[in-house]
């Protein structure tokens, strides 16, 4: 491919540099409202800031994986249609806010999230659960395997590695449905940090081991969640296998209605985020690979990483945002 034919392949290249500012204003609405106990106004916050400037973007978008199905969410449903309508057609999956009660709490790594893509390239993910394993880049295709054994993904990851297991660490949610895959971690003299919330990060940690202290992500999330973290993969590099979990008639009726036809199927990051992909994701409380939103007396800085599968450009921006009107 030469140059013209690269930059002209997949999403315009520009909105790498405007979809800054999307999570950059949800961060700081939810910011202002980290350590309130208010889980939900964090939330609905966060949502307006992102429709409001998401609504600027010249795109013609569409919600595919948002805050819920139209009847409960009254913005950024899944369905709505979003941008200023004049621009690519694009599939976006987000959360202005992944993690409210981290940011209610004001703990490590609540994040604004979103992902964009070409059209018809995301999961259409029902709000289930999502069964995910995650490794960062630099290995061979096929060393974790979500159907096997917890010791054998972390055996072969440590192998490939070339460290002991015991040098290795798990990132786990702090959910009793966890307590058997944490003990049969520990049982491996694998280390694990449980977090509380916010496996998107989670995920994401997994790409840069040396910052995060994370190597792996094991067990069930959202699958939204899980949809957003395989678009971050994409652009990042690294694993990611994921499997819904259709485990009542109702969900698999939801599923099925969603166009999913294998319940049993496993996705990896490439079936669920497809073609050329851009993710942005801005740290709203202080986090392993994000700062936190800022609030000086006299500018505001928020911390963003964009990452874009098409060229693998990992970006980060640190913005001091002067004009605080804006806000
Ligand atoms: C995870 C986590 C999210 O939901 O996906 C989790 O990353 C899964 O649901 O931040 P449970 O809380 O029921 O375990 C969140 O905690 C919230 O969306």
């Amino acid at each position: 491919m030469n140059m013209a034919q690269n930059i002209a392949a997949g999403l315009d290249r520009i909105l790498t540099m405007e979809v800054v500012r999307v999570t950059e204003r949800a961060a700081v609405a939810a910011a202002r409202l980290r350590g309130r106990g208010d889980e939900k106004a964090a939330d609905q916050v966060a949502v307006d800031a992102m429709r409001q400037e998401l609504n600027r973007l010249a795109i013609k978008g569409t919600v595919v994986i948002g805050e819920g199905e139209r009847d409960e969410a009254p913005m950024l449903y899944i369905g709505e249609e979003v941008g200023t309508g004049k621009g690519p057609a694009v599939d976006i999956a987000l959360d202005p806010l992944e993690g409210t009660t981290i940011c209610a709490k004001n703990l490590p790594n609540a994040l604004a999230v979103i992902a964009i893509a070409e059209k018809g390239s995301l999961l259409f993910a029902p709000d289930v659960y999502m069964d995910k394993i995650a490794i960062g880049p630099g290995y061979a295709e096929g060393i974790i395997d979500i159907d096997a054994p917890p010791a054998e993904n972390i055996a072969n990851l440590a192998k490939a590695k070339g460290v002991a297991v015991s040098d290795i660490t798990a990132c786990i949610l702090d959910r009793p449905r966890h307590a058997k895959l944490i003990d049969a971690v520990r049982a491996t003299g694998a280390a694990i940090r449980l977090i509380g919330d916010g496996d998107v990060a989670g995920v994401i940690h997994t790409t840069d081991p040396e910052e995060t202290g994370i190597d792996i992500y094991l067990g069930t999330g959202g699958a939204p969640e899980g949809v957003l973290a395989a678009a971050a993969l994409r652009c990042t590099g690294g694993q990611m296998q994921g499997r819904l979990i259709l485990d009542t008639q109702e969900k698999a009726a939801r599923a099925a209605k969603m166009g999913i036809s294998d319940p049993k199927r496993v996705y990896r990051a490439q079936d669920m985020a497809r073609g050329d992909v851009l993710f942005a994701a801005t740290g709203v409380t202080d986090g392993n690979l994000l700062d936190g939103v800022r609030f000086g007396r006299t500018f505001i800085t928020t911390h963003t990483i964009v990452l874009r599968s098409s060229s693998r450009t990992v970006r980060e921006i640190k913005a001091r945002h002067q004009d605080l009107e804006k806000f």
